[in-house]
């Protein structure tokens, strides 16, 4: 499997789910400003029209794009327990999923990491961002993870989606279970080796474009 991606991004969620399975793929980093590979400087839209990571070559040859598509064939190949195969629990895991998509990812952070989006946009973001995260609070105070009892592609998706909140004005006071959620999921180790690889590389990409 080849794991196209950049770092910090959405896709180190695949990268969390490989070390949690003890599994490893082929990454291939791609320059978020230039949309090249980094490798050779060809052009990632050859792979992905759209330019979003990640995108994953599976191990018959096929493309696949989107996070949850790329997280369910990934868990789904290495074999382990990071989707639940109790039918309750894997339409929460659906449901959770899609949140952290929608609700997080895209119509939260999406518009506050986009350089070129209208103060407006911010600004909105931010004020809807409180009921999410409530929401989130409130599910996540008497529990570990967001499914059942043991970790799933659900919470790779989330820390790595919660860990941009350090790069925004969000404050997570009013949020302590989310807060907590988060500071646990950093230390887990196969968070803790996804960051560490991704990190530096962050470092490099943002002096690249500086
Ligand atoms: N719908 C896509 C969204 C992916 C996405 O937003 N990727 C971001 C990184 S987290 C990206 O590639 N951004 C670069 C850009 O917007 O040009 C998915 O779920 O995979």
């Amino acid at each position: 499997m080849d794991l196209y991606f950049s770092p910090l991004a959405c896709s180190m969620a695949t990268r969390i789910v490989l070390n949690e399975a003890g599994a490893d793929a082929t990454f291939i980093e791609v320059d978020p400003h230039t949309k090249t590979l980094l490798e050779d400087g060809s052009d990632y839209r050859r792979i992905n029209p759209l330019g979003l990571v990640p995108a994953l070559r599976t191990d018959h040859g096929e493309v696949l794009t989107e996070n949850i598509a790329v997280l369910h064939h990934v868990a789904s190949r290495v074999g382990n327990d990071l989707i639940p195969s109790d039918p309750a629990e894997l339409t929460r895991l659906h449901q959770w999923l899609s949140f952290i998509s929608s609700e997080l990812h895209t119509r939260l952070f999406s518009g506050l990491f986009d350089p070129n989006a209208p103060e407006a946009v911010r600004s909105r973001g931010l004020e809807k961002s409180a009921v999410r995260l409530a929401r989130l609070d409130e599910h996540l105070a008497d529990r570990d993870y967001l499914v059942g009892d043991d970790f799933t592609i659900a919470d790779a998706y989330l820390i790595t989606v919660l860990n941009w909140i350090q790069a925004t004005p969000i404050d997570l006071t009013p949020w302590p279970a989310v807060r907590a959620y988060l500071e646990r999921g950093r230390e887990r180790p196969s968070v803790k080796g996804a960051i560490a690889v991704e990190l530096p590389l962050y470092r490099e990409e943002r002096a690249r474009s500086a």
